[in-house]
């Protein structure tokens, strides 16, 4: 097997990692990517994505040369599809994107050959690996002769480095065999348990994972709504509940954000609309709480015109997706920034984790604490929950969306 090449197509949050571990377990490992600066970024040993611990980890898989970075994919034994799969939205109608996923499997069938595997990672509707498996049969490939399975990542960003190796993972392939030889081919760079199963069960696990957070996120949020209107504190009520031996409530915030819980439960709504109506109930309860925040802000701003007879200065704290992170993809905290810049307020953000927001007024902390009349806690970073930042914010008027003053 360690004599197998591999080729792993796409280098980002998921992918550089995989390349990494698996050149650093001996393998010769061809990194692909469209972004040519990600490119010569990893050839140089260094990241373009911010994950603690990954840089050390790809410099030295660069250094023996088992991790080289190319913009094409490279004729090997094994191809891992790690590309984005993000959904498209037409009117009503949300639906996975899958041309990356596509466009990669056209690219390695140009060098696929007899005995070859492949490994889908990227998140996935059901039955795209049986999809994948038949559209190369019309391109003239023989059934049975290359393997495809479906592995998920289950890896949280900002502890990737840790749940790589540790997370459990589920396996699954077009036959048993496939199934036992990816299995095979994950001991060489996991030391986790390696669970067997076949395509469609191991694609809806991925998905039914997210769901489920989603679906229990939404029940959080939904309680902190409830809890408002009835002046009840609701991560007091949270932590009481979550006493009972079979109860574990999660937290509720700003939003779910991301790529991956905000997006996933889609791939299973949109394939049965009207079987999945607790899921889907779940992502609007979910999309709608920054617009909660933002009345529940502006309930704040109207209040304190009408005591002061001045418009306040309103800072908000944390930007990104969540905590102790640099990522604002589909935050909702940058939602309800842009949504209430759009109100013509005076607005300063407080965002550690990011040197420059184009489009608004950032400033440190210190800053923020002496120049604004309202503060408004979006996202809790460690830099949040600092106990001379939480006394300061006490002696003020101060609304905390995600909890910072509980642990
Ligand atoms: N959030 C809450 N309350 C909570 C927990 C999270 O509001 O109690 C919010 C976060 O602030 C954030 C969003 O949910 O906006 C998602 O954050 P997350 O930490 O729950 O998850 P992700 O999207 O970073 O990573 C998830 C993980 N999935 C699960 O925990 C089931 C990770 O293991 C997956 O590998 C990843 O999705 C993925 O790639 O699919």
């Amino acid at each position: 097997m360690k004599n197998k090449k591999v080729c792993v197509i796409g280098l980002g949050y998921i992918g550089l990692p995989t390349a990494t571990f698996i050149a650093n377990a001996g393998f010769s490992v061809a990194g692909v990517d469209i972004n040519r600066d990600a490119i010569s970024t990893i050839n140089d040993g260094k990241i373009h994505i911010i994950e603690p611990g990954l840089e050390e980890l790809v410099f030295k898989a660069t250094s023996t040369k088992n991790l080289i970075a190319y913009d094409c994919v490279q004729p090997s034994d094994i191809y891992m599809i790690c590309v984005p799969t993000p959904f498209k939205k037409d009117s009503d109608l949300i639906e996975p994107d899958m041309s990356h996923v596509f466009d990669a499997v056209d690219k390695i069938a140009i060098h696929l050959k007899s005995g070859d595997l492949i490994i889908l990672e990227s998140t996935s509707p059901v039955g795209t690996s049986e999809k994948i498996e038949n559209y190369i049969i019309d391109k003239g490939f023989k059934r049975g002769s290359f393997g495809i399975g479906y592995c998920p990542e289950r890896v949280l960003p900002g502890k990737i480095i840790e749940e790589f190796i540790n997370n459990d993972r589920i396996i699954g392939g077009n036959n048993i065999e496939t199934t036992s030889t990816i299995c095979e081919f994950y001991k060489y760079f996991t030391d986790c348990n390696l669970h067997q199963t076949n395509s469609k069960t191991a694609e809806m696990s991925k998905l039914s994972e997210n769901s489920f957070r989603d679906v229990n996120i939404a029940f959080a949020n939904e309680l902190s709504i409830l809890c408002h209107e009835e002046g009840i504190d609701v991560w007091e009520l949270i932590r009481l509940t979550n006493h009972h031996p079979r109860v574990n409530v999660l937290q509720p915030g700003t939003g779910v954000g991301g790529h991956c819980i905000s997006v996933d439960p889609w791939f299973i709504v949109s394939k049965s609309p009207e079987k999945t109506k607790l899921i889907k109930t779940a992502r609007n309860v979910n999309d709608m709480k920054p617009k909660w925040v933002v009345d529940n802000i502006l309930s704040h701003v109207e209040a304190f015109k009408s005591k002061n007879g001045r418009d306040p200065i309103l800072a908000l704290y944390g930007l990104t997706f969540k905590p102790n992170i640099d990522d604002l993809r589909q935050s909702p905290a940058i939602e309800v920034a842009k949504d209430l810049s759009n109100k013509n307020l005076k607005i300063l953000v407080v965002e550690p984790n990011i040197e420059r927001i184009d489009g608004m007024n950032a400033v440190n902390l210190n800053i923020a604490i002496e120049k604004a009349d309202i503060h408004a806690v979006l996202v809790g970073h460690e830099e949040f929950k600092d106990p001379i930042f939480i006394s300061k914010l006490r002696e003020l008027n101060f609304i905390d969306y995600c909890g910072i003053l509980q642990d």
